[in-house]
């Protein structure tokens, strides 16, 4: 199914997101070292001004995280995650005009992110979590589903599937079901392939050039690959020159389909979205 073919607009809380156009979701990451004591106050204000850039330059959506779900991780727990994600889930819903989508799989997050605002729940955990099928189900907001095996602690530890696609096609139809079961609709959701979770550079690879398959389950599709290790491997540049990497893998998604692009880079995936718009709407 084309972009075009998706229902427009998919409402996130008190807004609507179009998604018959590309939409560019920025990463606001506040892990702990960002909230260090004392500098509460200084690095929840740098935050919202990287959030107010990102808006700036184009950002309907910005991605809150509290929990590092990098390979290896930690987990926190759920105090500490609420404690990192509430304020700027509050202060980003006062003060800007976007979409919020929080990142976590913590059922008490969820709930509180949506009082305070939020429109999106992207959990990497798709719903797995004890409590976060009906947490997810109570808040009313569309929810992104995204395929992992495992944790992110363990999640590359030899990682093997006969066909990566049917697998993530497969896991994903699962979890809709499960979301049906809970009283979330079809149309309340997001589905996400899961690029550098619990996948080799071959399985990533294979899987992007495949993508368009997942459109099949009617569904928009968000892609998150800003950075990651798939591209340093294939270029063997370290995390600081993954740019124009991160950049064509942009363009390539919008070209299988991809509705949302989770991204660092907000403002150079515009001019990537903008130009591939141009082309498109040329007659
Ligand atoms: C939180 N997070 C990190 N990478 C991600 C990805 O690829 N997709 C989604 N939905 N979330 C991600």
């Amino acid at each position: 199914m084309s972009r075009q073919q998706h229902p427009s607009r998919l409402p996130c809380g008190s807004r609507l997101l179009d998604l018959s156009r590309p939409q560019v979701m920025g990463i606001l990451n506040v892990t702990p070292d960002s909230f260090s004591d004392g500098g509460r106050f200084t690095a929840r204000d740098a935050a919202l001004r990287h959030a107010e850039q990102m808006v700036a330059a184009g950002a309907t959506l910005i991605d809150i995280g509290g929990e590092s779900t990098r390979p290896g991780a930690r987990s926190v727990s759920p105090t500490e995650e609420l404690e990192r994600v509430a304020p700027m889930v509050e202060v980003i819903a006062r003060e800007l005009d976007v979409i919020i989508s929080v990142d976590t799989s913590t059922p008490a997050v969820m709930r509180e992110s949506a009082r305070l605002g939020a429109g999106l729940i992207n959990d990497v955990r798709s719903l797995q979590r004890d409590g976060a099928l009906d947490a997810a189900a109570d808040t009313g907001l569309p929810v992104c589903l995204m395929h992992m095996r495992g944790e992110p602690g363990n999640m590359q530890d030899n990682p093997q599937y006969p066909d990566i696609v049917s697998e993530v096609r497969e896991f994903l139809v699962e979890r809709m079901a499960a979301c049906a079961t809970a009283g979330i609709p079809a149309e309340r959701i997001v589905l996400d392939p899961g690029f550098g979770f619990a996948k080799t550079l071959e399985h990533n690879l294979v899987l992007f050039r495949r993508m368009a398959e997942l459109s099949a389950l009617g569904r928009p599709l968000l892609v998150g690959v800003s950075r990651k290790s798939m591209i340093g491997k294939v270029l063997g540049h370290e995390v600081g020159g993954r740019l124009y990497g991160s950049l064509a893998l942009a363009a390539l998604a919008l070209t299988k389909g991809a509705h949302i692009l989770r991204v660092h880079d907000v403002a150079e995936t515009m001019d990537v979205v903008r130009m591939i718009a141009a082309v498109e709407a040329a007659q």
